[in-house]
């Protein structure tokens, strides 16, 4: 890093720990952190109180020298297959039209990438994303391609509906008022990122996203840069959240961009916050019913975490043995 560039981090860095006040966090470690070639110590982080599930089942592998694109995809599964998350995989909440939909997407430190958007009756659209990843050579594949897709490649297909998602919908459909909000309470998308023993970082993202959306609608979450990014000499971010303003400011990208040029996961998150507040700002927008969550972690194993708005909540594996903890996300907004 040239000095003047160092310099203005450095000033960055003064000046967003005056607006934030540091955390009590063991696992926020400062930036100024010194290089260590230490024996690296597997880390897996993923947003929401399932997190705690699904970093458990990330650090088993982590723990016995599995690769993180490996643990990282066994911990999302979880999430995928729980009838009872209604935001992820199996159970998620039908668009407006009663079409259960499922985004994805997967990128390993290498800059390997895939996605998967709009796909019906697939339940692991992480693992589908990852074979469009691995067995292709493409990016992205959508809806009735992308479902063709996991059939050729051997995935179950099932209808993606429970009693409960189907009751919501028809809830729903008795005023079916179309102004979807993505708020702290009806978002749930998982986005986990791992680092292994050999230092190497990957991070998938999974969901069914907003809620009674337009058929066809397409948030974050499958879109590399948006709902994820990983480099693999820097570190990894993922949202949850409105779709939407993410996307506006590629903020996964942004994050590590910002981690990049030497600010910790916890001041690259807030920094991508408030470049998404920013944007409500220009465009005086109504906020009110936005949340937007960030996760995030450099190569260093540190991890940080920031929202719009308090109650997002990401889960933290660190090493065997540890069991993982919830923590609760600073937010830009006070409510
Ligand atoms: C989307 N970002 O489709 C997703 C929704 C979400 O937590 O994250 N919910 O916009």
């Amino acid at each position: 890093m040239k000095r003047s560039d160092f310099l203005k981090v450095v000033t960055g860095v003064a000046a967003a720990t005056a607006v934030v006040p540091s955390l009590a966090n063991p696992f926020i470690k400062a930036s100024s952190a010194k290089k260590t070639h230490e024996p690296l110590v597997p880390v897996s982080i993923a947003t929401w109180r399932f997190g705690l599930q699904t970093t458990a089942e990330a650090m088993r592998i982590l723990s016995n020298k599995g690769s993180a694109l490996d643990a990282t995809e066994a911990g999302v599964k979880i999430c995928e297959a729980d009838p009872n998350e209604r935001s992820v995989g199996l159970g998620g909440r039908p668009d407006r039209d009663g079409h259960v939909t499922l985004d994805a997407c997967c990128m390993d430190h290498l800059g390997n990438i895939g996605s998967v958007a709009g796909v019906e009756d697939v339940v692991h659209v992480s693992s589908l994303a990852r074979a469009v990843m691995e067995k292709t050579p493409h990016v992205m594949l959508v809806g009735e391609g992308a479902r063709q897709f996991a059939q050729e490649m051997g995935f179950p297909l099932q209808d993606l509906r429970v009693p409960a998602s189907i009751a919501e919908w028809e809830k729903w459909k008795e005023k079916a008022e179309y102004s979807p909000v993505v708020n702290v309470e009806n978002h749930d998308t998982i986005g986990q990122l791992s680092m292994d023993m050999a230092g190497q970082l990957a991070g998938m993202c999974t969901t069914s996203g907003m809620a009674f959306k337009m058929r066809g609608r397409i948030g974050d979450s499958p879109i590399i840069g948006a709902g994820l990014y990983v480099d693999g000499e820097v570190g990894a971010a993922t949202a949850t959240g409105h779709g939407e303003e993410v996307i506006r400011v590629v903020g996964s990208y942004r994050v590590v961009a910002e981690m990049e040029k030497g600010f910790s996961p916890q001041e690259a998150c807030e920094r991508a916050v408030r470049k998404i507040y920013d944007f409500f700002q220009r465009r005086e927008a109504g906020i009110q019913d936005t949340q937007i969550g960030f996760i995030a972690l450099n190569k260093r194993g540190e991890v940080g975490g920031y929202a719009l708005r308090p109650g997002f909540q990401y889960a933290v594996a660190r090493g065997e043995g540890e069991e993982p903890v919830l923590l609760d996300a600073p937010a830009l907004l006070p409510t």
